[in-house]
């Protein structure tokens, strides 16, 4: 008798000490993802992925720092979180994340449908400017709708363009017939590790010169440059296709001769 109540008591402090321990990580692991963290220009991080093949893009979820599958598509109907346009790009804060190995650059995006709009973080390694460019007919850049940022000294600017030429691009409003600057929020910031830039623009196209977000794997370019202006030839550039409603992201087919 005296051995069967010797035998419980031991069972129950050990599954009491189980418990404390189950509670103890999971508490944790709960505090540790809750820890606000920064993820801005890093180039050193993104090194993990292995050299030379461009890193799958994939949900940004906090802790997921490795290549994985596309992401499935939003569930209709389920609220979109609302990344930040600060200059700033906190881990977890935007749907979807590219880094591209080739460059060591990276694009962030986040679709709010109900908004209409496309939330999109670029990041480069270098302290000119960053651009993205949306579906160029070739060759080289031409007929890209093209974003461009960069930050001088504390100050940001940003230009809504597109490459009417195959190796130059300008402002929609400087073309003719005039288009519009259709950036609707915009923010940076730069220092030693790179430069980000952070813009909102509808998905639809709203002039002649935009290229409209569509649930397809769309061509785009992005690119960057070591000069703080809209007119420097870029230092690295990488050419993908992308679609922005699933994450999904492929090395682009050669471009047309
Ligand atoms: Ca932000
Ligand atoms: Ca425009």
């Amino acid at each position: 008798m005296r051995e069967r109540i010797v035998a419980l008591v031991l069972i129950l402090a050990v599954s009491a000490l189980a418990a404390v321990v189950l509670l103890t990580v999971n508490f944790r692991i709960k505090q540790r993802y809750s820890e606000p963290t920064l993820a801005g220009p890093n180039p050193s991080s993104p090194s993990a992925s292995a050299p030379g093949a461009p890193r799958t893009s994939g949900p940004e979820e906090p802790g997921d720092p490795g290549p994985g599958p596309p992401a499935p598509a939003a569930t209709p109907g389920a609220p979109v979180p609302r990344p930040v346009v600060d200059g700033r790009i906190a881990e977890g804060e935007y749907r979807f994340s590219y880094f591209d190995a080739g460059i060591h650059a990276s694009l962030y995006w986040t679709i709010d449908e109900e908004a209409g709009v496309i939330y999109l973080g670029l990041v480069s390694p270098a302290s000119g400017w960053v651009a993205l460019s949306l579906a160029p007919t070739g060759p080289r850049m031409k007929g890209g709708d093209i974003l461009i940022g960069y930050v001088k000294d504390g100050e940001v600017f940003v230009r809504d363009d597109y490459a009417h030429e195959v190796v130059s691009h300008t402002a929609d409003v400087e073309l003719s017939p005039e288009g519009e600057d259709n950036v609707l929020e915009r923010a940076g910031s730069s220092g030693p590790a790179g430069t980000v830039i952070e813009v909102v623009r509808p998905l639809a196209a709203s002039d002649a010169y935009d290229k409209p977000i569509t649930d397809d794997l769309i061509r785009a370019q992005l690119a960057y440059s070591e000069v703080a202006d809209f007119s420097s030839y870029h230092v690295a550039r990488t050419a993908i296709e992308i679609n922005f409603y699933t994450g999904e992201v492929i090395p682009a087919p050669p471009e047309p001769p």
